[in-house]
């Protein structure tokens, strides 16, 4: 037994489906969820936060935000989600992103975290600009937009494959096309968990 935080990344290009695919993983599988935009947003709208703007220019520019910011808000809900609902396993969503995410998070967290694996979701770049552009008719998101996408993808080409490629040289990548319907993707992700799952007790 540990007492250690089980994580699970899930990683992948803008739109890819990494936040649909976590909350069907939440509902089959009864993991924490933590998209770290989704708290980088939340924190970008706190009236008194004092990175309140820095958030919101580095969203809009598809650039990332220092690992400092967005490490303490994970670590936060990590610790929160244990002390209060005695949650464990998490689903990091869309962090780490670059190399100062990754060196930032090792720094502060490696001995306090089991990675369990990095799911990467794997889907082309029209299908993912598409999928962003459709959701931002309705979604107001400050990046849901043409220019903002193009720099999400290419943030994404330049800084967060190699993230990837770092955690496949690991043997910590399982890889999942996601260009198919949720349902489709969602099939092999179930695999994928099971596995771990099965993994983790034995
Ligand atoms: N959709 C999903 N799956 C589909 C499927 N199989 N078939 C057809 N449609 C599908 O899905 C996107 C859209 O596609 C939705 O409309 C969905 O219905 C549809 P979603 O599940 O939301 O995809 P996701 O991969 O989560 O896309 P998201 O836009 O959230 O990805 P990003 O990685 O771009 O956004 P994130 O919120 O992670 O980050 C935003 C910004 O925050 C970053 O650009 C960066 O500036 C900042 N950031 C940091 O600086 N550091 C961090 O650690 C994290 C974020
Ligand atoms: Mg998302």
């Amino acid at each position: 037994m540990t007492d250690k935080y089980n994580v699970i990344f899930i990683l992948g290009g803008p739109g890819a489906g990494k936040g649909t695919q976590c909350n069907k993983i939440v509902k089959e599988f009864g993991f924490v969820h933590l998209s770290a935009g989704d708290l980088l947003r939340a924190e970008r709208n706190e009236p008194d936060s004092e990175f309140g703007e820095e958030i919101a220019q580095h969203i809009k520019n598809g650039s990332i935000v220092p690992v400092a910011i967005t490490c303490s808000l994970l670590k936060r809900e990590m610790k929160r989600s244990k002390e209060n609902d005695d949650k464990d396993f998490f689903l990091i969503d869309g962090f780490p992103r670059n190399n100062d995410n990754l060196d930032g998070w090792n720094s502060e967290m490696s001995g306090l975290v089991n990675l369990k694996s990095v799911l990467v979701f794997d889907c082309p770049k029209k299908v993912c600009v598409d999928r962003c552009l459709e959701r931002g008719k309705t979604s107001g998101r400050t990046d849901d937009n043409k220019t903002s996408l193009e720099k999400r993808i290419q943030t994404f080409t330049d800084s967060t494959m190699p993230v990837i490629e770092y955690y496949r040289r690991e043997n910590l990548v399982n890889e999942v096309s996601a260009e198919r319907p949720e349902d489709e993707v969602f099939e092999d992700v179930k695999r994928i968990i099971q596995k771990i799952q099965s993994e983790n007790n034995s």
